[in-house]
């Protein structure tokens, strides 16, 4: 099977719930970039990466789409045997930029799991479940709305909220916190998320003020120096977030003791058959992640549900998709979507998505 063609097309996804709101950004609209990868077996792979903007994390979407400007045209007329030869062959095209490579990751995935007739997480090693957990996001925001939107969250289904704080002062960062568990109490696992956007002597003192509260925090500080400094001095497990930047770094993390566990973004780790590494290094040491992207359509979504359903569901703690914050299907027919807190495992060979390209904004590429 060789590559014949790939189309890179952008899809525009505006955020329907109201701007996302998170310690050191706020996103009205996402922009998308997706790879459509044809075969000379006809069959047609779909991948996808989108940024959370361009200050999230050091991706960016004209980033993403220069990088496979970089590579679609050393890649078309090469054979698909398997992800990690053409894993090799975007290696020899161009160092780095593995949120780029992701989307061809997931495209190639795609293609063999439709040629072999298998969904994708066959692949990644099999699937232990037929639905994932998911979770919501509570934006920045004042204590009353934080509560009310996790207790309606949680009424609906949802058994782990996470609640973004930072970027204010500490006293209202810690009134959410405490407004939220008041509303949600044991009926949900709770993570809170600053973004990177705390000083080590914040994160110490808020810590103090909620030791009550039982929840995970996650990517408190911005670098991996300044959460090193935090170890053993929490009351609350840490997990890592944006601080994951490759597999080499969720090593060195899992080796060291350094976190308790992590939110996983699977573009940020190369796509589904890196970000499988990651997963059985966290199975190694017991620990929890989820498996995430930072915002994506079902394409990057079925991606991630595939991944999620090989983890140990011990270990799975959950999987949020940009889905209900978008309210926008690329493929109408087979959705990935939230039911009653739970993402329905797809089971058709592939992904499980057929995107349909009138409803991506337009073609930006072809090769
Ligand atoms: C909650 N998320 C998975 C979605 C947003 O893109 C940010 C992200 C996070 O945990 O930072
Ligand atoms: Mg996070």
């Amino acid at each position: 099977m060789k590559i014949e063609r790939i189309t890179v097309h952008q899809a525009r996804l505006p955020v329907a719930t109201g701007a996302y709101r998170m310690s050191r950004t706020s996103v009205e609209e996402l922009d998308s970039t997706l790879v459509e990868v044809v075969t000379d077996e006809g069959l047609t792979g779909w991948g996808e990466t989108c940024p959370l903007g361009p200050v999230y994390q050091p991706h960016h979407a004209l980033g993403a789409r220069a990088a496979l400007e970089q590579i679609a045209p050393g890649l078309v007329g090469t054979d698909v045997p398997s992800a990690r030869v053409v894993a090799r062959r975007m290696d020899a095209l161009l160092t780095g930029h593995d949120y780029a490579k992701a989307a061809v990751d997931t495209a190639v995935l795609d293609l063999l799991g439709q040629r072999l007739g298998v969904p994708v997480s066959t692949l990644l090693g099999g699937a232990l479940v037929d639905r994932v957990p998911s979770y919501w996001s509570v934006t920045v925001g004042s204590p009353e709305e934080g509560a009310r939107v996790a207790a309606e969250k949680v009424e609906a289904g949802y058994r782990r909220v996470q609640v973004k704080i930072g970027g204010r002062d500490l006293a209202t960062d810690v009134e959410t916190v405490r407004a939220v568990w008041s509303a949600v109490g044991h009926r949900a696992r709770l993570a809170v998320d600053a973004n990177r956007a705390m000083t080590v002597a914040h994160a110490l003192q808020f810590d103090r003020l909620v030791t009550d509260i039982p929840f995970a925090l996650e990517q408190p500080c911005d670098t991996l120096e300044e959460m090193e400094l935090l170890r053993g001095r929490l009351h609350h497990p840490v997990y890592l977030d944006e601080n994951t930047v490759d597999v080499g770094t969720v090593l060195r993390a899992v080796g060291s003791g350094l976190c308790e566990g992590f939110s996983f973004k699977v573009t940020r780790l190369g796509g589904p058959t890196k970000a499988a590494l990651a997963r059985d290094l966290c199975a190694l040491r017991s620990l929890p992640h989820t498996c995430d992207d930072a915002w994506g359509g079902d394409v990057i979504a079925a991606a991630c549900v595939h991944l999620a359903a090989t983890v140990d569901p011990r270990l799975l703690d959950g999987v949020w998709i940009a889905q209900d914050y978008i309210g926008h299907h690329y493929d109408p027919d087979h959705p990935i979507a939230v039911e009653h807190g739970e993402i329905a495992v797809p089971r058709g060979p592939g992904l499980g998505v057929h995107p349909r390209p009138e409803r991506l904004t337009g073609v930006i590429a072809t090769y």
